[in-house]
């Protein structure tokens, strides 16, 4: 009935195709981003079954947690009722495949789905508790490993869907494909934290550095960087604030791009800090609390560079008027 698994290039994506793969005895796999299946670039039919993704206009079956997604559907006069599959705001696609099929599946597929949840949401406790080396995390560096070719890492996530189908996730992150991929993605990670090291700087009047600014805006090539790496270096801030220049065509322009989110170490207090508030009342922008993001177009590189500081010591401004503690 359906020949096919089309699914995020993500963690959660793969563990949701690995637990519809088992039940639906389906071993052809696609991946893709989610731009790729909202910008209709990808050809999807009936007989498809779609994980983690947007909802194509042809589907067989269709799982999915991103309320984002729905909303896009209802603006299309579409409803989550009329898709076959499920749609469910859980932490992960994963639970979402798994709530549906749910007795149906052997005992190991539960440390997977617990691991998504984990993972997809960014649900730890510390920054400790974020950096330690799980099962979930090693196959999660494997996956997230840049550098290689795109025909070679989708031959591996394919590889992968079906070792998680098969094996425990203990025994799957020990494989040597495995686990030389997630390496390569550890030396990755200790080159951004020295790219890191060099961009960062806090403001003038931010005495307590609180907030790391990680300017990104004087590079040519603004390779990809997971910010949330300055909390290695800078253990004490509260948050991080990356800005980017946008490109258009693969040429920079004058429009900026800003990032922000909390320390995983503020998850352990109850406190005021409210990122998507901040760039609401910037009106740059949206986000939640933990993480938001706003961009701001300039008509010159100086408009650029104003408008960069004044965004910058409004942040601070409003970040300040909110309460640490409660
Ligand atoms: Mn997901």
């Amino acid at each position: 009935m359906y020949d096919r698994i089309i699914t995020h290039d993500d963690f959660d994506g793969i563990i949701s195709a690995a637990l519809a793969s088992n039940i639906l005895k389906i071993d052809r796999y696609e991946f893709a981003g989610p731009r790729t299946i909202s910008d209709n670039r990808f050809p999807i039919t009936e007989s498809d079954v779609v994980c983690d993704l947007p909802c194509p206009s042809e589907v067989g079956l269709w799982f999915d947690h991103h309320a984002g997604n729905v909303e896009d559907l209802s603006y299309l006069g579409r409803s989550p009722e009329d898709i076959p599959g499920r749609f469910d705001t859980k932490p992960s696609c994963a639970r979402v495949v798994f709530e549906h099929f749910t007795s149906e599946f052997p005992e190991r597929f539960t440390a997977m789905v617990d691991e998504a949840d984990r993972i997809d949401s960014f649900d730890w406790h510390s920054i400790e508790d974020w950096r330690a080396e799980t099962p979930g995390k090693v196959v999660d560096g494997a996956i997230k490993l840049k550098s290689g070719e795109r025909r070679e890492r989708f031959a591996f996530l394919a590889r992968l869907v079906s070792a998680l189908r098969d094996g425990e996730l203990q025994a799957v992150s020990e494989l040597a494909w495995v686990r030389t991929r997630y390496d390569a993605h550890v030396a990755e990670e200790i080159s951004m934290k020295e790219k890191i090291e060099r961009d960062a700087s806090f403001l003038d009047m931010d005495t307590g550095r609180e907030i790391v600014i990680l300017d990104r805006t004087h590079h040519k090539n603004q390779d990809p960087i997971n910010k949330n790496l300055a909390y290695l270096i800078y253990s004490e801030a509260l948050a991080v604030i990356e800005i980017k220049s946008r490109f258009r065509r693969g040429i920079k322009t004058n429009d900026i791009a800003f990032s922000m989110s909390l320390s995983l170490n503020l998850n352990e207090k109850e406190h005021g800090k409210d990122v998507g508030e901040i760039m609401r009342r910037l009106n740059i922008g949206d986000g939640h609390k933990g993480a938001g993001a706003g961009t701001i177009d300039c008509a010159s590189k100086d408009a650029m560079l104003t408008q960069k500081d004044r965004i910058l010591n409004k942040i601070f401004k409003y970040w300040k008027e909110m309460p640490y503690e409660l």
